[in-house]
This record gives C-alpha cells, sequence and structure tokens, in this order.
C-alpha cells in the first residue's frame, strides 16, 4: 500500500501544478475535466477504496478525501480569480474605448441661399456708402404701425395680417420698415441704412407666400432725394444679383401708408414663359414695395420734412432669393432638407 500511498501524492503534486499552471478559464475547465471529474484520476484512486480492508479504508480514506476536497478548493479559488481578471479586462477594453475608431463619412457644411444673398446685398449697399442696422423682431405697434402713418383703425391695417402678442401693444413685426423709424429716432439726416431681417404675418402658406419670410428694407434721408434716386439705387441693386439683361423688370404705382408716391416692381418669372403656379399665371412676381418717405414719416421721427426727403424701399428677400436660385417653393428655405440644402 506504499505505493498507493505515494500514488496519491504524486496526484496531488500534479492537480495542484495543473491549476497553477491555468492561465484561462478554458485552460482551467480542462484540468478540471482532467481531474475532478468521474472519470479522472482522482475518481479512480478514490474508486480503490471500495475494495480495501476497513483497516486500510481507516488509513486511505481520510487522506484521500482530504486530497479530493483540497484540488476542488484549490479548483473553486483559482476559478473566481480567473473571473476576475477576465471581467477586469472586458471593463479596462471599455475604459479605453477609442472613440476616433468610428470616422462616419465627413460631410461638409454650405452656406444656406439666404446667408450668400444677404452677404451680396449688404456688399453692394456698403460700397454705395450704406450702414447695415438690425432692430428687434418683437416690436411695438407705433413703431410697427403709427410711426409709419397708420394709425389705430386705419383700413391699412389690413394690408398686413398681424401676429398679435399677448402683451399690451406688442406684436411681431410685419415688415422691416420698423428699422426706418428706429433709425431716424436714433441717427439725424443725412442717413443711408439697410437692414436685412424676418417679417411675420397671420397668413396661409402657399408657394411665394409664407407666415415668416425675410425683407431687406433701405432708407436714404437727406436733401433733394427723389424717385430718380429710387429708382437708380434699385437698378444698380438688381444688377449686382440678377443678370438684368435677361431679367424684365416692371414698376407700378402702388399704395402704402408710409411713402408717397408709392411703387411696387415686379421681376419677370423666370421658372415658365407662359404662367405657372409660383406667378399665378401672371408671369411676374412682386418683389418690392418702395416710395418717398412721407412728410408724416419724417415729422414723426422729428425730420423737417421742408428740407429733407427721402426714398425708402422693402424687398421681399425670400423671393430674391427663390428667382436667384431658381427655389420654386418658399417652404424649402425653412426645410431641413438635407438634399435641398448641398446643393448650395
Ligand atoms: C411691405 O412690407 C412694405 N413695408 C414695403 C415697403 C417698404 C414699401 C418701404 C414702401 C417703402 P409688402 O407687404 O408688399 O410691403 O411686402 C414687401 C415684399 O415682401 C413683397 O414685395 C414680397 O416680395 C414680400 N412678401 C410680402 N408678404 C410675403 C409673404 N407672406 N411671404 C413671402 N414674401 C412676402
Amino acid at each position: 500500500m506504499e505505493s498507493l500511498s505515494e500514488k496519491a501524492q504524486v496526484l496531488q503534486k500534479k492537480i495542484q501544478d495543473a491549476i497553477s499552471h491555468a492561465h484561462t478559464l478554458e485552460e482551467l475547465e480542462q484540468v478540471r475535466l482532467a481531474y475532478l471529474t468521474r472519470q479522472s484520476e482522482l475518481a479512480l484512486l478514490m474508486a480503490q477504496l471500495k475494495t480495501m480492508t476497513p483497516e486500510q479504508k481507516k488509513e486511505f480514506g481520510p487522506r484521500f478525501n482530504a486530497l479530493r476536497a483540497q484540488a476542488e478548493e484549490l479548483y473553486e479559488s483559482k476559478k473566481k480569480q480567473l473571473q476576475q481578471t477576465q471581467y477586469q479586462a472586458h471593463e479596462r477594453k471599455k475604459e479605453f474605448f477609442d472613440v476616433t475608431a468610428y470616422q462616419p463619412r465627413l460631410r461638409h457644411g454650405s452656406l444656406h441661399p439666404y446667408t450668400h444673398v444677404i452677404e451680396q446685398i449688404e456688399n453692394v449697399f456698403i460700397s454705395m456708402g450704406y450702414c447695415v442696422v438690425d432692430g428687434p423682431e418683437l416690436d411695438d405697434e407705433y413703431t410697427n404701425f403709427e410711426a409709419l402713418n397708420v394709425p389705430a383703425h386705419h383700413p391699412a391695417r389690413d394690408m398686413q395680417d398681424t401676429l398679435w402678442l399677448e402683451l399690451p401693444k406688442k406684436l411681431m413685426r410685419t415688415q422691416t420698415s420698423t428699422l426706418q423709424i428706429r433709425s431716424m429716432q436714433q441717427q439725424k439726416p443725412p442717413l443711408a441704412i439697410l437692414a436685412c431681417g424676418r417679417a411675420y404675418r397671420y397668413e396661409a402658406t402657399d408657394a411665394t407666400h409664407d407666415y415668416v419670410f425675410m425683407q431687406t428694407e433701405g432708407l436714404l434721408v437727406d436733401k433733394n432725394i427723389s424717385m430718380a434716386n429710387l429708382l437708380a439705387t434699385t437698378k444698380t441693386f438688381l444688377a449686382a444679383i440678377f443678370d438684368t439683361k435677361r431679367i424684365e423688370l416692371r414698376i407700378r404705382p402702388s399704395y402704402f401708408p408710409f411713402v408717397e408716391p408709392g411703387v411696387e416692381i415686379d421681376m419677370q418669372c423666370i421658372f415658365c414663359s407662359n404662367g405657372c403656379s409660383v406667378c399665378k399665371q401672371s408671369r411676374w412676381i412682386e418683389i418690392v414695395g418702395a416710395g418717398l418717405v412721407h412728410p408724416n414719416v419724417l415729422k414723426a421721427c422729428n425730420v423737417d420734412p421742408s428740407v429733407y426727403t427721402g426714398f425708402a424701399f422693402g424687398f421681399g428677400l425670400t423671393r430674391l432669393t427663390m428667382l436667384r436660385y431658381g427655389i420654386n417653393d418658399i417652404r424649402l428655405l425653412h426645410s431641413p432638407d438635407l438634399d435641398f440644402l448641398k446643393q448650395f
């Protein structure tokens, strides 16, 4: 039985070595299959107890049981250790997540068509000596209407459906003409200002009308300003934006309470030759209202109408942009449609 004892010692050493040399859970599983299952070397050794005499059982039973208990304990503690190592390695991988490894296809941005047109307009007017100004979109009734010669109950208030706020006499400006008033209140003539900004109207939308759109306001006040100055300025401006040799303009008398006389200028529709839904079958698209500043407006801003005269214009910047780039629906200008925006 001496050799059985040696056998047990050798087996114990083999199991200890095998467990300590297992570096992964997969390797440890191979050790379990080899030494700790029912067909393993250890099980075969223990099976020999059945054929032993009671004295031998007394001697070898506890030794073999201790050998098995020690082997199982070693196995369990090694398993825990390897599981922890594996978990830590997994967490470390997450910790060092390489954010630069994922590189989505780069998309280059481009300027919005409004930005292109505003830049062009401002450059033309700055070169003619105008100052670019800005003002609030949320404004008051006095600046948007009364100072512009549109008192309360004047029928001209119906020309521009207004978005009123739940604040006394406050509204979203219906026109950038408010900048005429604000500029004359801040600066004495001679003055020449240009403003590009949003206007708001309580209107149903269609291909050429929106409830928020852009206007470009211009105002020149000096001595001896006439309609000739207004028309020359308009032509210079339009020539810089469009090829006026190809595009026809039409000037018609019109009414705006803040100018006298008043005109409207239409541009030939570039989308058709016989009428379409954009020009409402008329072949013309209205782009600007203008005229000589009404003496009442000058007086409201403490400018003496017997000394100074001036002209003012309000371009539909949105419509100019549509004509400039051949955009046939105004609503596209506010859309986030990348296929549309990528073209500019
Ligand atoms: C005005 O707003 C005047 N303030 C213009 C003006 C300024 C006249 C200075 C005289 C002196 P009107 O409502 O016509 O006028 O608008 C001017 C331009 O804005 C129009 O010619 C048109 O091109 C554009 N426009 C008007 N309503 C809309 C709308 N709902 N959607 C898009 N563009 C519009």
